[in-house]
């Protein structure tokens, strides 16, 4: 089988870092060794098929994003990257692994929608990808269809609840789905927002005339938030399930996960770029020549932007370095402003709620290194080391050890990325969220599974070279 070696940069892990040669042997990582290794009388550096040198860069394991919404029907549209393109964007900006939700809507089979997601995935994807299951409904056949999500590699579903009518789940259905899980060792994740308490509110500034994206963000404060998370702690701490707080945004939620944590529960949150950088104001203060105020749509999503006054941001960052927040997702759910963001013109509750990021995160996270908020081996934790223990994938992935997956990225401190549509974007989005962003730093190679796909500015990655992980229990409980 064809070697690689990767020679002369700074591997980094979640707990150290050191000059070290990475050898991979076809699809496996075979090797962590002292720089310029002989091995059986063999010069490596002469013998490997590939030699890439990645002197004065780091060497990272390749980037894992546990959430994405690809082709996701939503808002009376679908989210706009397929798995093809989105996959592809992930791998340009240093991602190798991701997991999608399998969406089982109110009133459907679960097993018709994790097979309508396979067969949206298979031989489209570039990257590795798993799957969680949406529960959309508690009923007796979606309680009894648990019991066989783990045979399927997946084990990890979530309940919403927030969106009544599309993916709401009561507090009783969500009682008894957790009382399932915590018996089949799957993790419930949760997206914590008080969603019939939200809609009064939203129907009430709609009536008011207060129809512009901002409203979102105003219907859908803090304390529905704080509220939705401390409940979920409490059903969660009742049936002894474990929990996992998706796309927090609220520094109140986060004090709810801290002070479940320091008394020893399972409970876990992550947050998403869109968290640590984006504003209410800002979002309040967005206006542009085509758009005029609705320009804030690009940014509606759900949890919403808080205020940056109310200190929400630098909570964020704060409980990463603490680990009162262990992870960083996207929530990748990339919608177009022309023909589908613009359906909520006049009224922000049609505006198809999400955010493209999957193609930035291993860029907007390195910031942090930057600014001094997160050291290299936290960098690596919260973006792969962490979502591969998370969610039952540890030893194949998130680390650079004998026996992993060959999954590595080679990154450049010294190098530079402008972000935006017309720069390295490569979703399928007629805007970013992150226009205008320039980045210290950039994402050089990326290695898949011993395959190089890309290459500084070449991509050389093709749809159908990513497989579809079985994941195990996670590997993150306490
Ligand atoms: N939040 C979003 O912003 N988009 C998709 C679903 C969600 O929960
Ligand atoms: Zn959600
Ligand atoms: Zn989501």
């Amino acid at each position: 089988m064809a070697t690689t070696l990767i020679t002369g940069g700074t591997v980094v892990s979640a707990t150290g870092r050191g000059a070290a040669d990475v050898l991979i042997d076809g699809e496996t990582i075979v090797g962590v060794l002292e720089p310029g290794s002989v091995l059986l009388g063999t010069n490596l550096a002469e013998s490997a098929d590939t030699v890439i040198d990645a002197t004065g860069k780091y060497v990272i394991p390749g980037g894992i994003d546990a959430h994405t919404h690809f082709e996701l029907p939503f808002g009376g549209t679908e989210a706009s990257d397929t798995f093809e393109s989105g996959t592809r964007a992930a791998a340009w900006g240093g991602t190798t692994t991701v997991i999608d939700f399998a969406v089982q809507t109110t009133g459907t089979r679960i097993q018709d929608g994790l097979a309508r997601w396979h067969a949206k995935a298979e031989g489209n994807c570039a990257i590795d990808y798993g799957f969680h299951q949406i529960m959309g409904g508690v009923d007796e056949d979606s309680l009894k269809a648990m019991e066989g999500f783990a045979a399927e590699g997946i084990t990890s579903y979530k309940m919403f609840m927030a969106y009544p009518g599309v993916f709401y789940s009561d507090d009783g259905q969500i009682l008894r789905a957790m009382q399932k899980a915590a018996d089949l060792g799957l993790l419930t994740m949760m997206h914590a927002e008080n969603g019939p308490a939200i809609d009064v509110l939203a129907a009430q500034l709609v009536e008011q005339g207060k129809t512009d994206p901002y409203y979102h963000g105003i219907a859908r404060a803090w304390q529905m938030e704080e509220e939705a998370t401390h409940r979920a702690i409490m059903l969660a701490d009742l049936t002894r399930a474990p929990l996992y707080v998706v796309h927090v945004s609220a520094k109140q939620a986060v004090q709810q996960l801290a002070w479940a944590r320091d008394n020893g529960k399972n409970v876990f949150g992550e947050t998403c770029p869109q968290y640590l950088y984006l504003s209410l104001e800002e979002q309040l203060g967005a206006s542009s020549d085509e758009w005029g105020a609705f320009e804030g749509a690009k940014w509606v999503c759900s949890t919403p932007l808080r205020s940056r006054e109310e200190g929400h941001q630098d909570h964020m960052w704060q409980a990463l370095r603490t680990n009162d927040l262990q992870m960083v997702s996207t929530d990748h759910c990339p919608f177009c402003m022309k023909g589908q963001k613009d359906l909520g013109v006049g009224d922000f509750r049609k505006i198809p709620n999400g955010i493209g990021s999957v193609e930035h995160r291993m860029d907007l996270m390195y910031q942090g290194v930057v600014t001094g908020q997160l050291s290299l081996e936290r960098w690596v934790e919260l973006t792969s080391t962490t979502p591969a223990r998370m969610f039952g994938m540890y030893g194949k992935k998130g680390v650079i050890t004998p026996g992993a997956d060959g999954d590595v990225v080679i990154y450049d401190p010294n190098g530079h990325t402008s972000i935006g549509v017309g720069k390295t974007h490569h979703m399928n989005m007629d805007h970013s969220a992150w226009e205008g962003f320039e980045i210290d730093g950039h994402v050089d190679t990326v290695i898949s599974r011993g395959k190089v796909i890309v290459d500084g500015n070449r991509y050389l990655g093709a749809k159908g070279d990513g497989r579809f992980v079985k994941r195990g229990l996670s590997q993150y409980l306490i």
